[in-house]
């Protein structure tokens, strides 16, 4: 391993902290690259679970945590965590931030806000967490940069013009209060003066340490279908979770990518809208969400529960061109009698093998479903391939078959220590 790309192949909450905690103890350096505070990812160390939305959880291991220029800090975020992680005695001077990366502001957060409560029947289902809003401003070329946060004069000069706009909007369309500027400037300022030891030229020192031979491992938040390109549009967040994201996201050429980890649960979640095609809305559903506690990290919501979606992971596995899939929740799947792959779709009365493009095509298609036999439901202390019991391995060979990529790591369990890597 030198560079690995950790990507989520589902809807998110693939369990990619787990499997970038297991894969960091053997990086230097760990570089997250898109997305923000809509990400949530959980670590158990011991008995202790650590919850962090923006620092990758390679911090844990004390490595070089990298914030890449794709990503949208919010500094409140990012400083609360960095007091978290200080409070539990862990060093903090290993974090980099770039210069490059977008803040989000408040008036993100409350445009994200204002906005998915005037959609109607088209909500998203967002995080409420700033995030389209503010990579809006980036595309539009109106963002607050890092950089410019960190230059008063600067900082002050693009407060004003946003605020100019953003009141407006605020006022008259929405009829809600603006901002104050002092106040906000004030805010900002603060959190400036906190973030300015942690800010550097990020993708230089991911190039350098690629070039000196160190592991990076580049952590993905969200998931291939939340992909704004690739995803099921326009349920999808507004960032490149796929691979190539990691790319763009941090400044390193595709050319300097090694390994591809696809990240998948043993089932499939959604939280948020959009068509979901394996989606259980009976007791199984309701089983498999009691029995792997899923509820969203960042927002507390349940998740929507349902069978593996192989057609799903074949397409995740063809555009981020992953060359291994770590399998996590097999234990949660323990103890159903039989369970189920979608292996195909029917779409308007034709057999389809590929992801159709587009939210809409992808409502109309129902699952086809294979049944395999179900395994024991209690997988904990199993730490060899070879003690998994032959259903459960039977049902992970069958992943490697449809997706057509080998499974590489199987997570049992919420620790640490219930992770094998196979190969
Ligand atoms: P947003 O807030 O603009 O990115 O929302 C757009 C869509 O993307 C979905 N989304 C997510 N889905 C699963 N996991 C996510 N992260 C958190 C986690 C979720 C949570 O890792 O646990 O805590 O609820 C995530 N982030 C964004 C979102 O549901 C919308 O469908
Ligand atoms: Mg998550």
């Amino acid at each position: 391993m030198s560079t690995v790309v950790i990507v989520g192949a589902q809807w998110g909450d693939e369990g990619k902290g787990k499997i970038t905690d297991y894969l960091a103890e053997r990086a230097d350096v760990v570089v997250r690259y898109q997305g923000g505070a809509n990400a949530g990812h959980t670590v158990v160390v011991g008995d202790t679970e650590y919850r962090l939305h923006l620092i990758p959880s390679g911090i844990l291991h004390g490595k070089r945590c990298v914030i890449g220029n794709g990503v949208v800090l919010d500094p409140a975020v990012f400083l609360r965590e960095v007091e978290y992680l200080e409070e539990r005695g862990h060093a903090v001077d290993a974090i980099a931030v770039s210069g490059a990366a977008h803040v989000i502001m408040p008036y993100h957060k409350r445009l994200d806000e204002l906005e998915e409560a005037g959609r109607g029947e088209d909500r998203i289902g967002t995080t409420r967490q700033g995030i389209g809003p503010a990579y809006r401003d980036k595309a539009a070329r109106t963002g607050i940069r890092v950089e410019d946060l960190l230059d008063e004069a600067q900082f002050r000069r693009l407060l004003r013009r946003n605020l100019d706009q953003v009141n407006r909007v605020l006022e008259r369309v929405y009829g809600v209060e603006g901002y104050d500027y002092e106040q906000v400037l004030e805010e900002y300022l603060g959190y400036a003066e906190r973030l300015r030891p942690f800010v550097t030229d990020t993708w230089k020192l991911i190039n350098d340490a690629i070039d000196a031979g160190q592991r990076v491992l580049f952590e993905g938040a969200q998931g291939t279908m939340l992909d704004l390109d690739h995803g099921t549009y326009p349920y999808v967040t507004s960032s490149y979770p796929t691979a190539a994201g990691a790319c763009i996201g941090s400044g390193v050429g595709p050319t300097r990518i090694d390994q591809v980890i696809g990240v998948a649960k043993a089932y499939t979640s959604r939280v948020g809208d959009g068509p979901f095609p394996t989606e259980l809305l009976d007791e199984t559903g309701e089983w498999i969400r009691r029995r792997g506690h899923e509820y969203g990290t960042t927002t507390g919501r349940p998740r929507r529960c349902g069978w593996l979606d192989a057609v799903v992971l074949r397409y995740a596995a063809r555009v981020s061109g992953m060359t291994g899939l770590a399998i996590t929740r097999l234990d949660t799947l323990g103890g159903l009698e039989r369970v189920r792959i979608c292996v195909a779709y029917e779409l308007d009365g034709r057999r389809v093998e590929d992801m159709p493009t587009g939210a809409l095509k992808l409502a109309r298609c129902r699952p086809v479903y294979e049944e395999l036999p179900g395994w024991p439901a209690d997988l904990s202390g199993l730490t060899r391939w070879e003690d998994l019991p032959a259903e459960a391995r039977r049902y992970l060979e069958r992943i490697a078959e449809l997706v057509g990529v080998p499974v590489v790591l199987v997570s049992v369990g919420r620790e640490r220590a219930q992770t094998m890597g196979l190969r």
